[in-house]
């Protein structure tokens, strides 16, 4: 199967060439795009490089140039759910665009017409998640992921987002990434390990621990490859 996994910043994707050592690089769109053989499987990886835009446009070329057929995010991000710790995993059941505001109009903030406010992933890659946490002896939480075009390091901006959202945990592509999976018919996958709890200084946190949690995620969607 052709499986394409993306991230957004290098360290979410080095581990997994690191990994696989083998693979050829195709410059496309002013990116880079990984081919490379893992078991049965072709993957196409890359970073989109960070947001909300270089995320979709590289979840587009994922699927309708190199033809994925599923698409596996893996990264790190900001827990708002106190139960969420630094390395915890985090697989997003849904995700909303806390940051897509036409309120002046009457709307809820992350709707516009033609979209639903909370995009799902699929729920058979979510089953099968579950199932390589339990094998790995990993605890695995799943929730809802806020997604906006901000690295959020303010109590009150999380405490917003979260009560508006319910959200557990907040990045910058993931909403993004499941809107073009979702509309181009490819099942999608979106996990996460918390880096750091988008609180006051959480840039600090940030920088102490993306590379190790960026690992333990890349790991962990390179195992449900062998379950695909
Ligand atoms: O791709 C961006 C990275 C931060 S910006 C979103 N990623 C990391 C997830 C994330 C996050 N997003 C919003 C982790 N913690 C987050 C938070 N808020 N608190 C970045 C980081 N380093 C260098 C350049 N840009």
């Amino acid at each position: 199967m052709k499986i394409g996994i993306l991230g957004a910043m290098e360290e979410e994707i080095t581990p997994l060439l690191d990994t696989l050592g083998e693979f050829e690089e195709i410059k496309y769109a002013n990116n880079s795009y990984y081919l490379a053989h893992y078991k049965n499987h072709e993957l196409i990886l890359a970073y989109s490089k960070i947001g909300k835009v270089n995320s979709t446009l590289s979840t587009a070329v994922m699927i309708e140039k190199f033809k994925a057929e599923k698409l596996l995010f893996t990264g790190v991000a900001g827990a708002f759910n106190p139960k969420l710790n630094i390395g915890d995993l985090l697989c997003a059941t849904s995700l909303v665009q806390y940051d897509l505001d036409i309120t002046a109009f009457g709307h809820p903030l992350g709707f516009v017409p033609g979209n639903e406010i909370f995009i799902k992933t699929d729920e058979k890659l979510n089953q099968i998640a579950q199932k390589v946490a339990n094998e790995l002896g990993k605890k695995l939480e799943f929730g809802i992921i806020a997604t906006g075009d901000e690295f959020i390091c303010d109590e009150s901006k999380k405490a917003k987002i979260r009560e508006i959202f319910q959200a557990d945990a907040c990045e910058m592509e993931g909403a993004s990434v499941a809107l073009t999976c979702a509309t181009l018919n490819v099942p999608c996958f979106i996990l996460r390990a918390i880096s750091d709890k988008a609180g006051e200084k959480a840039e600090f946190d940030f920088d102490e621990f993306v590379v190790n949690s960026a690992k333990i995620s890349a790991e962990f969607v390179l195992k449900m490859c062998d379950y695909l």
